[in-house]
């Protein structure tokens, strides 16, 4: 006898179910980037108009926290306690703040991939822009250098291979959102399509 599973007696979000790990979830080839030239921006309706752009070296000099959250995939598969790290979205905000009139936010990725989220989603005290997993750089299937990671909004709202958080008036949808995936995506609330909203 091995004794309890207190992990199966945790609440897991509606329709879905208990995966041991993440499997690697993508469209298209995982890209090789070079450090030395990535930039990361932040761009769109800014409030001081401008874009801003990061450097690898601007985000290691960021403050850096540890989150330790649940996945869930739209694909209905969820992994308990993945550990993150990285710097809060919310210092990001700081930074480069959004205009007041512009509520939305476009983050994109290599090859197109993009999702909407909204400036409170990356206001949010766990959203992060992560650059570690399981306390090591992130590997280049699971994003690296820098991934979101939103654990309150269903997997396909963070973007591996993070390229740019643009800031929007109006509501923009991203790629899957395009394609009959839920606006706000939130997993609680079990918003995984389009015809739901
Ligand atoms: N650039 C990019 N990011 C992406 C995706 C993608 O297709 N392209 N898929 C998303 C989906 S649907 C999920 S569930 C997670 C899976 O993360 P993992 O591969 O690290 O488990 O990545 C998300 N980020
Ligand atoms: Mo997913």
């Amino acid at each position: 006898m091995t004794g309890p599973s207190f992990a199966d007696d945790r609440q897991l979000p509606p329709g879905q179910r208990l995966a041991d790990a993440l499997k690697v979830v993508h469209y298209g080839r995982v890209p090789k980037l070079d450090l030395q030239r990535w930039r990361f921006t932040v761009s769109g309706a800014t409030r001081d108009g401008a874009e801003h752009t990061f450097s690898w070296a601007d985000i290691t000099a960021m403050p850096h926290i540890e989150v330790v959250a649940d996945h869930h995939c739209a694909a209905r598969h969820s992994v308990l306690d993945v550990s993150w790290g990285g710097v809060p979205t919310a210092e990001l905000l700081r930074r480069v703040p959004p205009a007041d009139d512009a509520p939305y936010a476009l983050v994109s990725a290599v090859y197109g991939y993009s999702a909407n989220v909204t400036v409170a989603d990356l206001a949010a005290p766990r959203s992060l822009l992560a650059t570690t997993l399981g306390g090591e750089p992130l590997a280049p299937e699971h994003g690296w250098p820098l991934r979101l990671v939103m654990p309150h909004l269903y997997g396909w709202k963070s973007p591996k291979w993070l390229l740019q958080i643009e800031y929007h008036r109006e509501p923009i949808r991203g790629f899957w959102e395009q394609r009959g995936y839920h606006f706000t995506g939130d997993v609680w609330r079990e918003e995984r399509y389009a015809h739901q909203e």
